[in-house]
């Protein structure tokens, strides 16, 4: 079958149920299209995105200024490897090494990528900086956490669907409570061969975690006095998903005031993927400053496609349109209203238990128990209503669109998720 076939919705799930590994169960949809807040399937079927692939598309499908840029540098040069210089990779360095506040920049291609080099240089910095015994390195990680899929990453998972018959694992990390700064400190006075901490500023896939206000700054705070690494995934916070730049931004609801001048807790090594690329391209970094990030030299780490211009070219585009439309601010301002609105349908609900997030990454809680279907019918109910989202755990169920949605979209999205939601209370 060529691809430029049209396919039947139903003959796109037939095939992937073929042929592809059944690693995933999707929604059945199949999308065809997108434009801003907007995708159609197959059938012209238009929806808001409420997913957003997973805050990758922070910036809207299909950006014209992130296309533009990807489709010019495609024409251009591709890949050169990092055998040879190129002219792309040192302008996306720079532009983002200021836009975050960091020296230098690391680059890969996945989150879990970037993950894996940020465990990397940080036990390098372990034993060449901190001057730990040879192998003894450990990091710690927290409870319910979500950082990839790679053998490392999922060694210190506790799902047991993402780990089970997939060791031996890898060694070396200790895990903790999430959002309890007592057992971290315990943690920390308790073994001195501890070269870092690894957090998400909000837990993702544990349901939109958000910690206790001043959670990340005591972190940090207990991270230098015990001359450990403060790590921050923000590869599904970041890039103004929650408000801010970054969730580990100040409290300042900034978008234009980016905010690498006075962060609430500045992470010694900054993890960011998915909308640095605006959705466009696989790219990720890892930021941090000098000291640590000399402990990588020629030989240490790498990737063939890392760096490579049309990343370089998107990554830039990316972040210029998170600051040329204030996303950020956006962000702030109809993540507030959207709470606002939800709870105001929760207060009068049997359904739905609560409505929490920052920003645009929010999620409801669905009074059912995990094992039961409620949040995927409501799911279809949402798709057939014209708009897509995913359940997680069984019963909470993630609202997180692009962020160039406008306040009219907002408040029709709102009108959507309560009509639904009403048509499954008793
Ligand atoms: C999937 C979740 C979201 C991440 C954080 C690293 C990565 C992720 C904090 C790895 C990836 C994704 C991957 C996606 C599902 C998704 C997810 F539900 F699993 F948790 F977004 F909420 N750090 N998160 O959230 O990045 O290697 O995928 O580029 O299907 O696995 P990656």
């Amino acid at each position: 079958m060529s691809q430029t076939v049209k396919l039947s919705a139903q003959q796109a799930i037939e095939l992937e149920d073929k042929y592809g590994a059944h690693n995933y169960h999707p929604l059945p949809v199949v999308l065809s299209k997108g434009e801003g807040v907007y995708v159609w399937d197959v059938d012209g079927n238009k929806y808001f995105d409420f997913l957003s692939a997973y805050s990758a598309v922070n910036q809207g499908h299909c950006h014209p200024k992130i296309v533009g840029a990807m489709v010019n540098q495609a024409q251009t040069l591709t890949l050169t490897s990092r055998a040879f210089y190129n002219d792309k990779l040192g302008v996306f360095e720079k532009y983002a090494t200021e836009t975050f506040g960091y020296d230098k920049l690391l680059p890969m291609n996945t989150g879990a990528e970037a993950v894996e080099t940020a465990l990397k240089i940080c036990r390098k910095w372990g034993y060449e900086v901190k001057n730990l015994p040879k192998n003894t390195a450990k990091i710690v990680v927290c409870e319910n956490n979500f950082h990839g899929r790679t053998t490392t990453i999922v060694s210190f998972s506790n799902d047991p669907v993402a780990q089970n018959n997939f060791g031996p694992f890898t060694e070396g990390f200790i895990k903790i409570p999430y959002d309890n700064i007592d057992a971290l400190e315990t943690t920390l006075a308790s073994d001195s061969s501890i070269a870092g901490f690894l957090v998400e500023p909000i837990q993702g896939e544990a349901g939109v975690y958000v910690p206790s206000e001043g959670y990340l700054a005591a972190a940090k705070a207990l991270c230098e006095k015990y001359n450990v690494l403060f790590i921050a995934d923000e590869v599904q916070t970041g890039i103004a998903r929650t408000g801010k730049l970054l969730a580990t931004c100040g409290n300042c609801s900034c978008s234009d005031r980016h905010c690498s001048g006075t962060p609430e807790v500045k992470a010694d090594i900054l993890i960011l993927g998915k909308a640095i690329s605006g959705g466009a391209y696989p790219i990720s970094a890892v930021l941090t400053n000098n000291t640590i990030m000399k402990v990588i030299a020629p030989g240490n780490h790498g990737s063939t496609f890392g760096g490579n211009p049309v990343a370089s070219v998107v990554g830039i585009a990316a972040l210029e349109v998170v600051k040329e439309e204030s996303l950020a601010q956006n962000a702030f301002d109809l993540g507030h209203l959207f709470r606002e609105e939800i709870q105001k349908y929760v207060d009068q609900s049997t359904i739905v238990k609560g409505v929490r997030g920052k920003g645009l990454l929010n999620a409801i809680l669905i009074n059912d128990t995990e094992e039961s279907d409620t949040a995927w019918n409501i799911c279809l109910a949402l798709r057939d209503n014209g708009l897509l989202a995913k359940p997680t755990h069984g019963n909470i169920i993630r609202f997180a669109p692009p962020l160039v949605m406008n306040k009219e979209q907002l408040l029709a999205c709102v009108a959507i998720i309560t009509k639904t939601l009403a048509s499954f209370e008793q």
